[in-house]
């Protein structure tokens, strides 16, 4: 029997919360299926480990990770530590190096769920978004000098790369093409910023070429945000650098209703390295430790991880379980106007899991 060694890093505050119920309905996954066994190593990285150690995650954290089959992770974040440490520290200081530069963002209305789009019921919103995850914005290039003075200057450079905006652009063809529509809409900028953002373009047009069976568009990115919300059925797969599909697919997952059920994929698509699955969302200092967080982000982000893994019967049968559970209001959290905790939704989850027949 195979099994798969997971490494799940909750991280910091609910980031916590929904990372043990997602071990919890893997588990019962497992145990419904006899195909597979899962065995996690829990690593406690983050804010309270920096607050002890001095660091997010210890020198040797990625040497310690690097042979699991995949990572489950939570959110980096905490209410004592500047958002840059924490974030540099941990969620990027594993994304970057094992190099996951396909970020991974499905949007749709699951049953049982209101969009806040009053006439979208569902089958109009459908969309994946790949967001470039290595460089772009978040390259870490730049700096501040005279820190404090009136003549202090900063600036943070976003840097591309054609190796990295070609090998992002080919992962977005290439998920277009498989998806029914083959559509993709590649999200620029080119107007205002005239040196990396025309290279994206320009690898676009070329990259296109060898998928002509796709049919693709451009879209600026701050009129994406409107066609988004008026014209969500012009939609099916989006490429967007890192800063434009990290806001773009905060939008995208409050049109499906809440930030609390949106999943990722972090993907090192030559699996050189580990892969990363966590909610989109962070650690919500405003409820964490309410036991109120919603936990389908994280088990959609399992299923992600187990397609990944190969095991595509119980992605499925997972899939299946969680719809079951958001068609029943009753089982909502408060975030999508229900009352339900994290313990009823897990519960509810691992039960619809024992009671699939399929
Ligand atoms: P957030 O995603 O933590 O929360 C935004 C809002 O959405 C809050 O009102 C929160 O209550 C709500 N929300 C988020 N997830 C929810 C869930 N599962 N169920 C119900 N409601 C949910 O974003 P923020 O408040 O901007 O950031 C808080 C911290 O998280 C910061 O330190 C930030 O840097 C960090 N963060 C980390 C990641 C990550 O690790 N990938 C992502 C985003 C933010
Ligand atoms: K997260
Ligand atoms: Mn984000």
């Amino acid at each position: 029997m195979k099994t798969y060694r997971i490494a799940a890093i909750p991280g910091d505050g609910i980031g916590t919360e929904v990372v043990s119920a997602g071990v919890e309905v893997l588990e019962a996954l497992a145990a419904r299926d006899g195909g597979f066994a899962m065995a996690f190593d829990h690593f406690d990285w983050g804010g309270e480990y920096y607050k002890k150690h001095g660091r997010m995650m210890p020198e040797d954290g990625r040497e310690q990770i690097r042979r699991h089959d995949a990572i489950l992770f939570g959110s980096a974040g905490h209410p004592d530590i500047p958002d840059h440490i924490t974030l540099w520290g941990l969620r990027l200081a594993i994304c970057q190096p094992f190099d996951q530069y396909a970020n991974v963002r499905p949007t749709r209305i699951l049953p049982g769920i209101t969009s806040p789009l009053r006439h979208v019921t569902g089958p109009e919103l459908d969309w994946v978004i790949v967001r470039e995850n290595s460089e772009g914005e978040y390259a870490g290039v730049g700096g501040r000098v005279h820190q404090g003075l009136p003549i202090e200057a900063a600036t943070d450079v976003s840097m591309m790369t054609r190796a990295g905006v070609t090998r992002i652009m080919r992962f977005a063809f290439r998920l277009a093409q498989s998806r029914p529509r083959k559509l993709l809409t590649v999200v620029t900028k080119s107007n205002a910023q005239r040196y990396a953002m025309v290279m994206w373009d320009e690898i676009a047009v070329e990259v296109a070429k060898e998928f002509p069976d796709v049919t693709w568009d451009k879209a600026i990115v701050d009129a994406m945000t409107m066609r988004m919300t008026l014209k969500p059925e012009s939609i099916d797969t989006v490429v967007a650098t890192n800063l434009h599909a990290d806001i773009l697919s905060d939008l995208a997952a409050a049109l499906a209703g809440s930030l609390g059920i949106a999943p990722t994929a972090n993907l090192n698509p030559e699996r050189e390295f580990p892969s990363m699955f966590e909610p989109i969302h962070g650690s919500a200092f405003d409820i964490m430790g309410k036991g109120i967080a919603n936990p389908i982000g994280t088990f959609w982000s399992s299923a992600m991880m187990l397609d990944h893994l190969g095991a595509f019967g119980a992605a499925a049968r997972l899939m299946r379980a969680i719809e079951r559970v958001t068609a029943d209001a009753s089982l909502h959290t408060p975030d999508l106007g229900g009352q339900a905790t994290t313990r009823k939704v897990t519960d509810a989850v691992i039960a619809a899991i024992r009671a699939d027949n399929e």
